[in-house]
């Protein structure tokens, strides 16, 4: 029986669906396969996907348009699981102060660094705001990624932090990317609260209704670091926080290991981010919880850190890893998840196959749209990606350059090379 598809992708050399079977992140040896369909093709309908398998079984579908993928990979959209998307002005006048050997955090404790960028944040309109995130979520979508997380915490103000959540949900409406909030109010404390982290904490604290009344946001984050908020902080912050029914993150020993890993577990947070500092402990409690480890190597990298996150260790005790850009004007300026995988590959030591879970359904997991992004299967959005690649070992092989040829987000072209 002939059964009618708005789309019909054909000639695909390699599928890779992702689909696993099970909507668990996935760890431990599950993490050695992928799967993968060869000669396949992919039938959308109404957005959806209704056909993901070998190309001579598709041949009961008609439909109205057909895209040849011409031998190359399709993949689903990457997911972009933690980004600070909205934010003023840019911080190059700091490289040099990096190549002086000034640490991230004296730049911090300066006045620079993240304040300069709240400083700009301020100052800019909602409007101005808008138009600057609209431009990099496009370069983000050139990259394949189809789901972005957004952080505000450049206003650390009422009324700047409300403007950035108000700026990512009219994204979430205009733009075609899929948008997730996170409200990172306690990201640094503002000069106006210098040694008063405690006051600023609590105004910060005092916003968690409007968020909630007004779903500005879905998560809430804090950055758990020295100089920044203490362990304890954190954990008061954001128990008060889930109290209010939000689901929880933590920037956790991204340059101290502070024990922010072990507190991310104890809060069963969403997802445990950076961990460079976790220790051997903060790895064993990651392995046995529900925490996505995210990891963020451009990060390190761009701060010409030697020491990465311990992602073999973590992986090979069976943690749930995440890769993100961590896309930010600061630590990571970078919208380029394709070189992340390749700094994964090379500076973490994990293989093809883990990074491509990292980027995908972990990466899903991490900022809970495990059952809409991630995946090619049946009924889910077809939001899909296919590649001037051969083979999905390609892409982290040939680093520094965008491998992305059509990206498809619910069932639409929404970027093609070249045009
Ligand atoms: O603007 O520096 N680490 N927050 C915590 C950042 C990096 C972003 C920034
Ligand atoms: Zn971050």
């Amino acid at each position: 029986m002939i059964k009618k598809v708005d789309t019909l992708i054909i000639n695909i050399g390699q599928l890779l669906t992702m689909d696993t079977g099970s909507n668990e992140p996935v760890r431990g040896d599950a993490l050695q396969s992928l799967p993968i369909v060869e000669h396949a093709a992919v039938g959308i309908m109404d957005g959806k996907i209704v056909f993901a398998g070998f190309e001579k079984d598709a041949n009961t579908l008609e439909a109205k348009e057909v895209i040849d993928a011409d031998g190359k990979l399709v993949t689903p959209g990457l997911v972009d699981s933690h980004t600070h998307l909205i934010f003023g002005g840019s911080r190059e006048h700091e490289l040099s102060l990096k190549q002086q050997g000034v640490p991230y955090l004296e730049i911090l404790q300066q006045g620079g660094g993240i304040l300069s960028t709240v400083k700009a944040t301020r100052e800019a309109t909602e409007e101005e705001l808008l138009n600057k995130a609209y431009f990099h979520l496009n370069r983000l979508l050139s990259y394949g990624i189809t789901t972005v997380e957004a952080k505000s915490g450049y206003g650390l103000d009422t009324e700047t932090e409300l403007k950035q959540l108000r700026v990512v949900k009219k994204l979430n409406e205009i733009h075609c990317i899929d948008l997730v909030s996170t409200f990172l109010g306690a990201h640094a404390i503002p000069p106006e609260y210098k040694q008063q982290s405690e006051e600023f904490l609590l105004e910060m604290e005092n916003l968690l209704d409007v968020i909630k009344e007004e779903s500005l946001a879905e998560f809430v984050d804090i950055f758990c670091e020295t100089g920044v908020f203490t362990v304890e902080q954190s954990r008061r912050f954001l128990t008060s926080a889930k109290r209010r029914g939000f689901d929880v993150k933590i920037h956790a020993d991204e340059i101290d290991p502070l024990g922010g890993t072990e507190l991310a577990v104890e809060l069963c947070a969403r997802s445990g981010d950076h961990l460079v500092g976790a220790s051997d402990e903060g790895i064993r409690q990651l392995a046995d919880s529900s925490t996505i480890a995210v990891l963020l190597p451009g990060t390190s990298f761009y701060l010409g850190k030697d020491k990465n996150a311990r992602a073999r260790e973590m992986i090979d005790a069976g943690c749930a890893v995440a890769l993100s850009t961590d896309f930010n004007p600061g630590s990571s300026p970078t919208e380029n998840l394709q070189l992340i995988m390749s700094l994964a590959a090379l500076k973490l030591k994990m293989s093809p196959e883990e990074i491509w879970y990292a980027v995908t359904v972990n990466a899903a997991h991490a900022i809970n749209r495990e059952k809409t992004a991630g995946k090619i299967a049946l009924h889910r959005p077809a939001d899909l990606v296919i590649w001037d690649s051969p083979n999905y070992q390609y892409i982290p092989y040939h680093y520094g350059v965008n491998h992305v040829n059509t990206v498809l987000k619910n069932g639409h072209v929404v970027y093609k090379r070249g045009q």
